[in-house]
């Protein structure tokens, strides 16, 4: 009998879209940056969008076919190979206050952290009820990342609140942590989407920077659980998720209040982690020109160098998106976060 190769449904794609098309078509997850709440997504993200629109949809889009749910406070749709999830804690804004010591108490540990702390767990029971064992990429979104309440930075206490998290439920937060962003907002409570799939994928690191997990503790009391990218491999395609990545080098943040070199350094750091993706590969086919681009900008005033220096080192058909938000330490002016999909190369001929 003749092998029948029925087309795969392919599992996945990214698109970024305007709102101007009218109606979104269905997906698997929609996040919108910017603009007004619409029903029809599962997040919305208080960051607003640079450039002409006023709103972009990030579409997680899939030919499989897709059942939704909900867990608690988790939305979810999950297909043939992937899990999107989505949540929302409304009320982690407003956490204002100072102890009378002035220093954090970790026996009373802030509503953010706290917040955090149940989100991770949401999500990790979800991975395990639902049968998607594997974080690929979270997006981390709340409001004053980098405002100290209860004697310490909010950055600092979703950190703890995340690890714990992790050490809870012995999920890696070291190695083979997922790629990951964490961006401050303008209100709209904690915000906290992922995605996951039933095989690992591959972490990757950046040699020239000190993994996160390992960051020493003059970055707080717990490191950011998060890879500096991600490789998975899903039916006939290759993703690559870069990690919001910035103009750090060792653990040290270079190019304080020069935005035009932040963001140079901040692409040289994400061309070292194309090659470390080529490398695990052994291919070549991880460009620039592979990757969509979702670029954080801190103060809308430094919009146009951000975009004159992408525009001068990124191919002109490289998709991205500008949205401003805080960059977890007060000294980043921009992060961008990449992410690709590229198809599984055929195998190749047998050399006699
Ligand atoms: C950095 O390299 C910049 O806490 O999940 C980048 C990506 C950053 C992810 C996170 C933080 C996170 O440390 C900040």
């Amino acid at each position: 009998m003749p092998l029948s190769l029925a087309p795969i449904a392919p599992p996945l794609s990214l698109h970024y879209l305007s709102r101007e098309g009218g109606p979104h078509p269905a997906a698997l997850g929609a996040v919108q940056f910017g603009g007004t709440p619409q029903p029809d997504c599962a997040l919305q993200i208080a960051t607003p969008l640079l450039g002409q629109a006023t709103e972009a949809l990030e579409l997680w889009h899939t030919d499989q076919p897709v059942r939704s749910g909900t867990l608690g406070l988790l939305h979810y749709a999950m297909s043939d190979d992937l899990l999107f999830g989505a949540i929302c804690i409304p009320d982690t804004d407003s956490d204002v206050g100072q102890y009378p010591g002035g220093g954090y108490d970790p026996l009373r540990p802030s509503l953010l952290q706290q917040a955090s702390e149940q989100v991770y767990l949401a999500v990790f029971a979800a991975l395990e009820s639902l049968g998607y064992l594997h974080l690929l990429r979270v997006w981390n979104y709340f409001s004053d990342i980098n405002t100290d309440t209860w004697g310490m930075e909010r950055y600092l206490q979703f950190n703890i609140g995340r690890q714990d998290a992790f050490r809870k439920m012995a999920r890696p937060f070291l190695v083979d942590a997922p790629a990951a962003c964490a961006l401050g907002t303008h209100g709209g409570g904690l915000n906290v989407y992922f995605l996951a799939a039933k095989v690992p994928p591959l972490a990757l690191e950046n040699p020239r920077q000190v993994s996160a997990y390992f960051y020493p503790d003059q970055y707080g009391p717990r490191t950011p659980s998060f890879s500096r990218a991600a490789l998975a491999t899903l039916p006939g395609q290759r993703w690559l998720f870069i990690s919001g990545t910035a103009s750090i080098i060792g653990h040290q943040t270079q190019h304080a209040g020069d935005v035009r070199a932040q963001t140079e350094e901040t692409l040289r750091n994400i061309a070292v982690l194309l090659t470390q993706a080529n490398r695990a590969e052994d291919s070549q086919d991880w460009t620039l020109a592979a990757v969509q681009y979702k670029v954080y900008v801190r103060h809308v005033a430094d919009f146009g160098v951000v975009r004159a220096v992408l525009d001068a080192q990124l191919p002109s058909a490289a998709v991205r998106i500008y949205v401003q938000a805080d960059v977890c330490r007060d000294d980043l002016l921009v992060e961008i976060e990449a992410t690709g999909c590229l198809p599984v190369p055929s195998l190749p001929e047998k050399t006699p």
